[in-house]
């Protein structure tokens, strides 16, 4: 009898249907009972042998059975994707309250921070800021400035020559010593009045130490006008020195030698770690140099162009690390460019 069969066949679908564990076995079970070739069409197949009358009856049983499998299927599907899924959740699991992990923000050299804070105070004060070449001609760098050729006063500055070999007057490209090339750049370009800061990188062919290094940063600024005197010299680095180390500052000027500006000085501020008692910040004399200044030579103002007689103008150039080993303590200057971060690290912010 079909019915029968067909009754048997579906107790044992129903059966091997909750054996299935995997969605694979799944399949596996749907292709042996429900598939083109499978158990369920096999006995379907016999339906050609029995009476026509009796067709009718025996279809609708088998169209009973097969829906009710397709139904089993469906469910059994639906309960294996679920605990695949709950499987995958499990091994995929983020604990969103645990917390995040911490970005690793860089931060800004102690020369990007003082060379920040001291072009800003010059700009306050009415100074634009240019910046120039790292490689100079030798004009640039030393005749302009009042500093000719086997000139005594160049052993101010060893210099790293660019091409090697050969005489001085044949090599007369360097890396620049000071940033003192680019006024000269400025005065040939524009009229007075002229007001620039310019820092930058300079390179000295030098033994290192805890305050020499073979390149470092300067900073340097030019004014150039009718009538400037030393005074509008002394205001300008009087009211710089208070913006940058305090408003209670003293200030000092002494003579010193540049070879070009006359008179040349340079400029102290009282030690703030002391109250000019001395101590060990100031070497004991209570007063810390900070920059070199002058009126600019006469003669510089003639290289460019400028008649000395109606024009005057005053200098001034420091050093951006030494302000920065002044601010923050930092007692060797070779700390600056030798990439520790753990030294780094300390001026993130
Ligand atoms: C022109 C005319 C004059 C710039 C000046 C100094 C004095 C000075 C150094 C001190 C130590 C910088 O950090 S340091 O190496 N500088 O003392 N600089 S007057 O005078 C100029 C510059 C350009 C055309």
């Amino acid at each position: 009898m079909i019915t029968t069969e067909l009754e048997q066949l579906r107790a044992e679908a129903l059966a091997s249907l909750e054996q299935a564990e995997t969605l694979d076995a799944l399949r596996e079970w749907r292709v042996t009972y429900l598939g083109r070739r499978g158990r369920l069409t096999q006995v379907l197949r016999q339906l050609g042998t029995i009476p026509p009358e009796e067709r009718p009856r025996v279809g609708a049983v088998a169209n009973r059975i097969k829906d009710e499998l397709e139904a089993a299927y469906e469910a059994r599907e639906a309960v294996l994707k679920e605990a695949a899924l709950a499987v995958t959740l499990a091994a995929e699991r983020v604990d969103v309250t645990l917390p995040g992990r911490p970005v690793d923000l860089g931060g800004y050299h102690p020369t990007t921070l003082v060379l920040r804070e001291i072009t800003s105070a010059f700009a306050e004060l009415g100074f634009q800021v240019v910046e120039g070449p790292e490689v100079e001609w030798d004009y640039y760098n030393f005749e302009a400035l009042n500093i000719p050729r086997d000139h005594p006063a160049r052993d101010m500055w060893n210099s790293f020559w660019l091409t090697p070999g050969g005489t001085e007057a044949e090599r007369p490209m360097l890396l620049r010593t000071h940033t003192s090339p680019m006024q000269i750049r400025v005065m040939e370009k524009f009229r007075p009045p002229i007001r620039v800061v310019v820092p930058g990188r300079c390179y000295r062919y030098e033994a290192t130490d805890a305050t020499h290094e073979s390149m470092f940063y300067q900073f340097e600024g030019l004014a150039v006008d009718e009538g400037l005197t030393f005074a509008d010299l002394k205001g300008t680095l009087y009211a710089f020195a208070r913006m940058l180390f305090g408003p209670e500052r003293r200030v000092r000027f002494r003579c010193d030698y540049f070879p070009f500006v006359e008179p040349g000085c340079d400029m102290s501020i009282d030690c703030s770690h002391c109250g000019g008692q001395g101590c060990r910040v100031c070497g004991g004399s209570g007063w810390i140099e900070i920059m070199g200044a002058g009126m600019v030579h006469p003669q510089v103002l003639r290289n460019v162009g400028l008649d000395p007689d109606r024009y005057q103008g005053f200098a001034f150039g420091g050093g951006p690390e030494r302000v920065a080993m002044l601010k923050y303590g930092i007692e060797d200057i070779r700390h600056f460019y030798a990439n520790d971060l753990r030294f780094l690290r300390q001026f993130r912010w």
